[in-house]
């Protein structure tokens, strides 16, 4: 049995959705600290669970017999910044949870999600290698750095199967984003269909890696899905689709949607995104497990435009 821990959140439902196309409805049970939609509720077993509770999470597994568990909690870039040591909690105690009953062999694998949001000021900006200097000035860039430390120890000590992906900024239409500093790349599709502009709180230039959805997805289940002697990298591995700026994607917008209008107002989030790199190297994961993107920003837009539904002066 396969449990989703946050199962709700902007990567979690679509990840639960995919798992029950493969795997059958009845095998996946979602878990989010609340109730999730009518959709999610009604499409298979649902645990209202908080992450950071050892015996929750303990119990949840024992009882569905779980034997994957995919770890989608946490707090976000930009909210991270707001309340960092709520953040630094939900971070890192649900990802002891998860690792302990990996090392006391209540379940048998587990991924959990790294973010480009690893690396920081010093980091070589462009084409960034997985192995490099890393020193993230975010909360929630040391806690997933941390992170990254911890599964590579529990994996190396315990013999833990733990798999983890460094996710770029995502994409995606089914559901909202929360709280991190690449949502302004969801938010312009909605202002652009429901307004005809958007006010970008980053630069124009800030260019920022980025991946739709249905890639990330594809990346998770395939790490998981592999032979565990293909993932040479127990700390988590670079993941790349694209790169662009927040003018790049408002002139592909435009194309499709002639009269939008972008400006821009940086916020406090310029700081963040200003740390993280402009493009990322993913050889290892294309190498090792054999990784591969799809979606590039034009057909990215596309599918975002066709998906998104249409006011009235369309
Ligand atoms: C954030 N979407 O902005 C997340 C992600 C690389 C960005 O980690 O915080």
């Amino acid at each position: 049995k396969i449990l989703v821990i946050g199962a709700c959140g902007q990567i979690g439902s679509e990840l639960t959705a995919k798992l029950r196309e493969l795997h059958g409805a009845e095998a996946v049970i979602a878990s989010d600290i609340r109730e999730g939609d009518k959709e999610m509720m009604e499409a298979g077993p649902f645990e209202v669970l908080d992450a950071t509770d050892a015996d929750a999470v303990e119990d949840i597994c024992a009882h569905y017999e779980v034997t994957d568990v995919y770890l989608m909690a946490a707090m976000l870039s930009a909210t991270a910044e707001k309340y960092p040591s709520k953040a630094w909690n939900l971070n890192m105690d649900s990802l002891f949870n998860v690792l302990d009953l990996g090392k006391e062999g209540k379940i048998e694998k587990i991924f959990w999600p790294s973010s480009i949001a690893v690396f920081g000021p010093t980091t070589p900006k462009d084409n960034t290698p997985q192995k490099t200097v890393m020193e993230p000035s975010t909360v929630y860039g040391i806690s997933k750095q941390t992170g990254e430390r911890w599964c590579e120890y529990y994996h190396n000590k315990y013999g833990v199967d733990v798999r983890s992906i460094r996710y770029p900024g995502l994409i995606s239409w089914k559901t909202m984003p929360g709280g991190g500093t690449t949502d302004y790349a969801i938010e312009i599709f909605h202002d652009a269909i429901n307004k005809g502009e958007y006010t970008c709180f980053l630069k124009e230039d800030t260019a920022l890696p980025m991946m739709y959805m249905d890639d990330a997805i594809k990346a998770t289940v395939d790490i998981m899905h592999v032979p565990g002697d293909k993932i040479k990298d127990r700390s988590s591995y670079n993941l790349s689709a694209m790169s662009f700026t927040p003018q790049q994607i408002a002139q592909e917008i435009k194309k499709h949607i002639s009269e939008f209008e972008i400006a821009y107002e940086p916020d406090f989030r310029q700081s963040i995104a200003d740390s993280w790199p402009a493009s990322i190297n993913d050889k290892e994961a294309r190498e090792d497990w054999g990784w591969e993107h799809h979606f590039d920003l034009e057909n990215m837009v596309k599918e975002m435009i066709a998906h998104l539904p249409k006011k009235s002066y369309f």
